[in-house]
């Protein structure tokens, strides 16, 4: 019979998406449980056109599931994935509390599916949504190219931090709009005052070089991420890695602008062909025109957008190029998705 699906964390950013693309794509589950935390309990969501209603994180919630979507804080998803494990669901998680497990494959159905097959815990991680948001258009030139390093910069929307951030942002906006602020030091911080959010500084009229925790030796955890995640994905353990991530005023999509030095020559022709026929990617790349990828176009949409496709101009093996990605969608939920879809698959054989 088809498998049951359990949503855990489903009143969150990225569980409302979730709730969508399962309505969206092929309706191949049998009951789809909603599962958030006990104060959510009891509240009604709709997917596949029904009202669903909430029930509280706890061991029997997962009486059943064969599969179990996890969008939850890291400390909360270490302490339940196991759990719900433990009672025979196969967990998706998309928190940070697994992903560099060796015992825990971290997957990208374009990239790297075969690596779902193997999860001696019955746990698999998707990736961060900023290590998601290029991953699929770097790992199909690896493919062909062999990749030996990958040089970003990101450019990170707010509601990579959940609803806090999105609200943040708003509020903000709405103390600097229509001012002549930005003009002189300081003056659009004393306008946000301390209401500065999950955000160390204001993010209206402003980009903020930090994303996450501190890391060692003055790096953040967003950039340690990206480095360890893309090494375990592509399989390249000692894949040299160096990001700078940052904040930037946008909603929802994160935008990376990435130099990757490959093994072989490249061409920008053969990378446009590669680029154009891998699955999960679009180039759109037409500066002559005056037209550019921007976030706030490709918000809501599936795929990796590519575009400013360029070779280097000191050295023929590396590309520059600019991706977006919706960080809810691909970069979060539809990666989820798309990992249960392949578990799924094991149902029918
Ligand atoms: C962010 N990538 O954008 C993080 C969330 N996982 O804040």
């Amino acid at each position: 019979s088809a498998p049951t699906l359990a949503v855990v964390g489903a009143t969150g950013a990225v569980g409302t998406v979730m709730l969508q693309i399962l309505s969206q794509h092929a309706d191949i589950w049998g009951e789809i449980r909603l599962i958030a935390s006990s104060r959510s309990a009891g509240r009604k969501l709709t997917v596949r056109g029904e009202e669903v209603e909430v029930h509280a994180l706890a061991e029997e919630a997962f009486e059943g599931v064969d599969i179990a979507l996890f969008d939850l804080p890291d400390e909360i998803a270490a302490q339940w994935a196991p759990i719900a494990a433990a009672k025979g669901a196969v967990v998706v998680d998309n928190s940070a509390a697994f992903r560099m497990d060796p015992d825990v494959p971290l997957v990208v159905p374009e990239v790297n599916p075969h690596a779902v097959r193997v999860r001696p815990r019955g746990i698999v991680a998707t990736p961060n949504c900023t290590t998601l948001s290029m991953i699929v258009a770097v790992g199909a030139l690896h493919a062909e190219f062999g990749l030996r390093e990958l040089v970003v910069s990101s450019y990170q929307a707010v509601s990579g931090v959940g609803m806090a951030g999105v609200e943040a942002l708003r509020e903000q906006t709405k103390l600097v709009a229509g001012t002549e602020l930005g003009t002189a030091p300081g003056d659009v911080r004393r306008a946000v005052g301390e209401a500065t959010g999950p955000f160390p500084e204001p993010i209206a009229l402003n980009v903020l070089p930090w994303v996450g925790s501190p890391a060692d030796d003055g790096w953040s955890s967003e950039e340690m991420k990206i480095r360890g995640e893309s090494r375990k994905i592509l399989d390249r353990p000692d894949l040299k890695v160096s990001a700078t991530c940052v904040r930037v005023p946008v909603v929802t999509t994160h935008s990376l602008a990435v130099h990757a030095r490959f093994e072989n020559e490249i061409t920008v022709q053969r990378a446009y062909e590669i680029l154009s026929t891998s699955p999960g990617v679009v180039v759109f790349d037409n500066p002559a025109a005056g037209e550019f990828l921007t976030p706030a176009d490709v918000v809501g949409t599936d795929p990796t957008w590519v575009g400013r496709v360029r070779r280097a101009l000191d050295d023929p093996c590396a590309l520059d190029f600019f991706v977006c990605g919706d960080n809810l969608r691909k970069g979060s939920a539809l990666n989820t998705a798309q990992i249960a879809e392949l578990v799924a698959a094991e149902w029918s054989g």
